[in-house]
């Protein structure tokens, strides 16, 4: 157990910093063991006068400190393991410190540490204070110039900005000195050191400056990061179209490294990568690879404007960059891949991670109010419910204007660090309107929940609408206000044709509504018959909505609703209340036969794409089903949705062979959106066809494994033979690993399979991969692979009755909590939300909670998360 009762950081408490540091000279003498650092900051006082200098410091050997060049004496100063305070400090002085660090010793992987025989380091959000003593929060900020020395072994020597000068030294060491002209908080300060190779390409900006581009990656592997360089070209053509944003460095450089805590990170001018998210060819990386590499190198890309030049004032305002940022990407993945679909894996996204944060012990607003540790808040809700409130913003002052207030906050918060206020108050500038009840996005936790009732009056030929919200409570928010929330809508005919109807006094085919109030009535006139709703079009706000509309309706949306989101979400509906009636032992055999017949014909639009089928054809997750259940019973729900999926198999079985044969691919393999979605819709029918392992079947998905060119199609094989289970999975598995246990990444995919195993005794298998000589739990990808992927994606297994998947768990949270509290703090989300479950479920997962938080030297990370999941008030 903590023996202290850690304090949490307060956004009522922020108090600009009482010192500026405009410039910084760091120097490193980079030894894996022993690296020295000197620090050379011109310190400036902008607080009040007589305020001591207190700087952050954490496991740095202070080897010195001066003050305008004399060297203080013990007595001039205190430090402790976090602070280091220098009382009577003149108004403006240079300050010198030297410090000695271990990243040899370093496996939380913050600060500078090793990752395969390299130097690098990550500081976001609170890392560099392991470098040197410096006041680590993001509203300071500095011109860096950094020198770094090393054995030439360490053949790359990088930093953020453009290369000053380099050479050789005496006994085998070399040196080079970066110059970053753009002020910067320390959480983007990044060095990288040691042996790489680079894939070289450069790019002309709209003002016709040429920009080298280098991505440096494990030798031998440069071509693996083709691809991440055409996204990254693609990203900075698209940021100057649709935001007018220029890149501003003459080099932009990527690292992959194999150690990293997440996915990516933004430093200026030298983005650090895991590997995961940057190398990729067709023999080892799938698909989804693809396209979130193209994702997270447009993310990081587009940090540059929001994020690194425009920056947070605190970490509060984390969204501010954050949830701006993945706006900015999904749009341009939207504008790459097809919008529909994009959309719909958004949407899904944010059901799966964000809707059970909302409804769990960690509920918090986009922006929140307090923390122990800001490393646990960078979460779906500062993310993705982030983006959605952009998105919002969007739909509810339209395009042209968001853009305007866009050039607006680019322009006048340059070089600045900001909050979230000074953002929307750019939108009202432009539009003129009050946006304060739109702020309620931000302050309010929660997921809204949207009624609709409506009435048709013949007579009349009006539809009226009948509207009301409400949020329910979430920790330390009881009770909630209104949000103005759009609600996109149209009207279809019985046939599913497109009906106009007169809004607001003109006529449309498409209105958005703004619930802005507890209830609201509203009326459509002009309507010809009574009318399909199909409201909520594109997910245009991030809700629950429920409608009074029968359950035919959802049939004519799911055949034609010109909204494919609402196309695809009305067969989740169907699917989703098919399977929790199954659940609640009520199944409905009629209505089930009905919708697989639906899900054949939309397989048989000629009109819609594959990607788009491949999605009407997955069924709602595990997961996604529990939060709808209260309380949860997963293994209700797994036997209900496969004996949803096995129907849906044997109605569609002509239909699914001829897909599988139909789509075989031939030729060149093509990474695009096309080619992708016609091989998820294959592998999505022989995963459907596996739920009913007939001899036949079996071997159709052994010889898809065999014959697969390329890692999507043998990831899909393998994924069918595990629903077999058997001899024929065995053989692949082994096969599969022979052929790839040289390759760290696809080796991830091979532990990460298996932690998605169903099957009888598959909790075992699982406990007892951890013990195969290829599990590192030291490395997060690996570990990650199959712990984190078995406690959220494998809910039959991890809620095993007998409460062995959550020991097991708990188990790993302490065992990785002793040297990385970041990533064991990530795995303890699937027992927080122990309150959802049937009680004996809820019983096992809370006592082992308890049992983590009775752990002697918890860190803080976990610490603040089960002390949430246990409080009374969640
Ligand atoms: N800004 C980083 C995330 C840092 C996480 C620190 N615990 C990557 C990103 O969001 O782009
Ligand atoms: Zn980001």
């Amino acid at each position: 157990m903590r023996t202290d009762t850690p304090q949490p950081v307060r956004l009522v408490d922020y108090r600009p910093p009482a010192f500026l540091i405009d410039e910084v000279r760091l120097d490193f003498d980079l030894i894996p063991t022993a690296t020295r650092v000197k620090a050379r900051l011109s310190v400036r006082r902008d607080g009040a006068a007589g305020e001591p200098l207190v700087l952050n410091g954490e496991r740095l050997k202070l080897i010195s400190v001066a003050v305008d060049g004399r060297v203080l004496a013990t007595s001039d100063y205190e430090v402790d393991a976090e602070f280091l305070r220098i009382p009577n400090v003149p108004d403006a002085f240079v300050l010198e410190t030297e410090v000695e660090i271990n990243p040899q010793a370093n496996t939380a992987l913050e600060g500078l540490y090793m990752s395969g025989g390299r130097f690098c380091t990550q500081c976001e959000a609170e890392g560099f204070r392991k470098i040197t003593y410096w006041p680590d929060r993001p509203d300071v900020l500095s011109r860096f110039t950094v020198r770094l020395e090393a054995d030439k072994a360490f053949h790359r020597l990088l930093s953020n900005g453009n290369l000053m000068e380099a050479g050789e030294m005496p006994g085998g060491r070399h040196y080079a000195v970066w110059n970053d002209p753009f002020p910067k908080p320390c959480y983007l300060f990044a060095l990288v050191a040691g042996e790489l190779d680079v894939l070289e390409d450069s790019l002309v900006t709209m003002s016709g400056r040429t920009v080298d581009l280098r991505i440096y990656v494990d030798p031998g592997m440069a071509p693996r990061a083709a691809y991440a360089m055409d996204s990254l070209k693609r990203s900075m053509k698209w940021d100057e179209q649709a935001f007018g944003r220029e890149y501003d460095l003459d080099l932009f450089m990527i690292v992959a490294v194999r150690d990293f805590n997440f996915g990516a990170m933004e430093n200026k001018g030298l983005n650090i990568f895991n590997a995961s998210l940057l190398l990729a060819d067709e023999a080892t990386a799938t698909d989804l690879d693809y396209e979130r590499i193209e994702g997270v190198v447009a993310h990081e890309y587009f940090h540059n404007w929001t994020g690194d030049r425009i920056t947070c004032r605190d970490w509060f305002q984390l969204c501010l960059k954050e949830g701006l940022t993945v706006f900015r990407d999904q749009s341009f993945s939207g504008d790459m891949r097809g919008h529909a679909v994009q959309r719909i894996k958004d949407v899904k996204a944010l059901r799966a991670r964000q809707f059970p944060e909302d409804q769990g012990p960690m509920a918090h607003p986009v922006r929140p109010n307090s923390f122990l540790k800001i490393d646990n808040f960078y979460t779906a809700t500062i993310y993705e419910k982030g983006s959605e409130v952009i998105r919002m913003l969007k739909t509810l002052i339209g395009a042209e204007d968001f853009r305007r207030g866009m050039d607006l906050y680019f322009e006048r918060w340059d070089g600045h660090a900001t909050t979230v206020e000074a953002f929307i108050e750019c939108f009202a500038e432009v539009t003129g309107r009050d946006l304060s009840n739109f702020f309620a996005w931000y302050e309010q936790a929660g997921t809204p929940r949207v009624t609709i009732a409506s009435r048709y009056d013949a007579d009349k030929r009006t539809l009226e609408l009948d509207l009301s919200q409400s949020t329910p409570p979430t920790p330390g928010q009881p009770s909630k206000r209104p949000l103005p929330i759009p609600v996109a809508l149209g009207l279809l005919d019985s046939d599913g044709r497109t009906m106009a109807f007169d809004y607001e006094g003109a006529a449309t085919d498409q209105a958005v509504i703004v619930l802005d109030e507890a209830r609201k009535r509203v009326v459509l006139s002009g309507v010809d018959s009574d009318p399909v709703l199909s409201a909520l079009r594109g997910f245009s706000a991030p809700v629950v909505m429920t409608t009074d509309a029968p359950p035919k309706d959802r049939y004519v949306a799911l055949a034609a609703d010109p909204d494919l989101f609402n196309r695809w979400e009305a067969g989740q509906d169907l699917a989703r209340d098919l399977i929790l009636a199954r659940a609640a032992g009520k199944p409905d055999e009629i209505a089930e036969e009905r919708y697989a017949e639906a899900v054949g014909r939309a397989l048989s639009d000629q009109a819609s794409d594959e990607a788009f089928k491949a999605l009407i054809l997955a069924l709602p997750s595990e997961s996604d089903l529990a939060l709808a259940m209260r309380p949860a019973d997963p293994q209700a729900i797994h036997a209900a949705r496969d004996a949803l999926r096995l129907r849906m198999a044997l109605h569609l079985d002509d239909m699914l062979k001829r897909l599988h044969i139909g789509l075989q691919e031939s030729g060149e393999f093509s990474a695009d959106a096309a080619a992708a979605g016609r091989r998820a819709l294959r592998n999505a029918a022989l995963e459907l066809m596996a739920i009913n392992p007939r001899g036949d079947v079996v071997e159709r998905a052994a010889g898809h494994y065999q014959a697969s060119g390329n890692m999507t199609d043998a990831m899909g094989g393998m994924q069918a033979l595990m629903l077999a289970g058997g001899e024929p999975f065995a053989e692949a598995l082994s096969d599969f690993y022979a052929r790839w246990k040289a390759e760290p990444l696809v080796i991830d995919k091979w532990f990460a399979l298996q932690a998605r195993d169903q099957g009888e005794g598959a909790l075992g298998r699982v406990m007892g991969l951890t013990t195969h000589p290829a599990f590192d739990a030291k490395n997060p990808n690996r570990l990650r692979a199959l712990v984190a992927t078995f406690g959220a994606g494998n809910p039959a297994a991890f809620h095993d009755p007998s409460g062995a998947g959550y020991r097991f768990l708990a188990d790993q949270i302490l065992m990785v909590d002793g040297f990385n509290p970041m990533i064991a703090a990530r795995l303890v989300d699937p027992l927080a939300g122990w309150r959802r479950y049937l009680p004996e479920l809820g019983a096992l997962m809370r006592a082992e909670l308890v049992r983590i938080a009775g752990h002697e030297g918890l860190s803080k990370n976990v610490y603040e998360l089960v002390t949430r999941a246990l409080a009374e008030s969640a």
